[in-house]
């Protein structure tokens, strides 16, 4: 069970995906996810530098002791960097113990809690009728519970709105929401939250109207608020009875969140962009938020975040893992896993990925009528078709950026 190789692969089937494969002295192999949209090469550079001259010739059967070794060792812990570069290392220590042990993750993490996972996907439209279209083709796909993102009347493009394959360098593909456009620099777009403010909750009477009540709906505010008007439109989506509402506020605040909750009853999720543990203690402790939105990409791995969620549960906040397309294959995989398993699963959220995308990445998950089950293959259940990422080398894309109508920069 000794590490003998460890190659980084960057490829970029439909987007750009950074990939860690870790193979045993006796050929055992396991991947892991290290993709961080837009910043993909700093992971790279830090794994190929930093982190796989560690592994080679370690025990790969010690998945605990690794991660405290390379959170610990490094001095300086913590960060996206850092924490997707050791998400990687678990992810494929985790595959390769399954592989080892003959059984999927899920039964080395204490077997199914469940039989599926519900999930949700991304309903988005400029307009009313082109959400309402987006709704119906999700329902169609399955899905039980639906984000719904649209337009705001004075503004050119938001974040979150569906776009073309062609964006994405595939025509045949349609994103519903596949926001790093490829190029040297990010796209900027505009924004005013007074218009959006006015603007949603109307979206929402109008889905309610015609969808009924009992469709679980979902929004992402995607950190763009104040505290009090976050409490204000919390207030105002109560009528429309939410599953959640998302990154209300700029994640650093955690105090913002305290305010929103004294105002408003409106369920809350936030943390795609926190790395560990200790961005989640307090407001968890303080039962600040709904569900823990962290994803095992991001925040150090199936064994850091299976601790965080253990943790959320003693105080009945649940999962709802992030699961954009910037999570590959892999790390969709690990997310299913461990979702499986605990007890306090609430959503797991849920793209597609391209074409290209699953053919670079065979996988073993099922989907069926708006459950996710990751399969019952050894490990991970994905393995990485070395030929076909080759054919993909590395773009630049980045994310867009916003500017508020004065040219302010604001927060994306
Ligand atoms: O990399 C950033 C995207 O993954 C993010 O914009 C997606 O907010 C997002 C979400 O909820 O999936
Ligand atoms: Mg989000």
């Amino acid at each position: 069970m000794l590490i003998d190789k460890a190659d980084v692969i960057v490829t970029s089937p439909d987007r750009n995906f950074v990939t860690l494969k870790l193979t045993t002295a006796d050929g055992l192999t396991g991947l892991g996810d290290a993709t961080l949209n837009g910043r993909e090469l700093a992971v790279v550079a830090y794994l190929r530098e930093h982190v796989v001259p560690l592994l080679i010739g370690a025990d790969a059967s010690r998945i605990e002791d690794t991660w405290q070794f390379l959170y610990r060792s490094a001095y300086w812990r913590r960060g996206p960097v850092t924490m997707a570069a050791i998400a990687a290392v678990d992810m494929a220590l985790w595959d390769i113990k399954g592989k080892a042990a003959g059984m999927p993750v899920y039964q080395l993490l204490g077997g199914a809690s469940r039989k599926g996972l519900m999930a949700y996907g991304h309903a988005s439209g400029k307009e009313l009728p082109e959400l309402f279209d987006s709704i119906r083709a999700h329902q169609e796909q399955g899905y039980k519970a639906i984000r719904v993102q649209t337009g705001v009347p004075t503004l050119k493009a938001i974040y979150g709105i569906a776009a073309q394959g062609a964006d994405v360098g595939d025509a045949s593909v349609r994103y519903d929401h596949e926001p790093a456009r490829r190029g040297a620099k990010p796209v900027e777009e505009d924004w005013d939250t007074r218009a959006y403010l006015n603007h949603l909750p109307g979206v929402f009477e109008a889905v309610r109207n015609e969808f009924g009540p009992d469709i679980p709906l979902l929004h992402d505010g995607h950190h763009r608020m104040t505290p009090i008007q976050a409490a204000r439109l919390g207030k105002d989506l109560e009528p429309y009875d939410l599953f959640w509402l998302e990154d209300c506020t700029p994640a650093e605040n955690q105090e913002a969140l305290r305010l929103v909750r004294q105002h408003t009853t409106t369920p809350l999720a936030i943390g795609e962009i926190f790395n560990t543990i200790w961005d989640f203690k307090d407001i968890i402790r303080d039962q600040l938020i709904d569900y823990v939105r962290g994803a095992v990409t991001h925040m150090g791995g199936i064994t850091a975040l299976k601790k965080t969620l253990d943790y959320a549960a003693m105080y009945q906040i649940k999962s709802g893992m992030h699961g954009p397309t910037d999570i590959s294959p892999v790390g969709m995989a690990a997310a299913m896993h461990l979702g499986l398993a605990i007890h306090n699963f609430g959503i797991q959220e849920y793209m597609r990925h391209g074409a290209k995308t699953d053919q670079v990445f065979e996988q073993s998950f099922t989907w069926t009528d708006g459950y996710l089950h990751p399969g019952d293959r050894p490990g991970l259940g994905v393995e990485l078709n070395v030929d076909e990422a080759g054919k993909y080398p590395y773009e630049q894309a980045y994310l867009p950026y916003n500017r508020l109508l004065d040219g302010t920069v604001h927060d994306w």
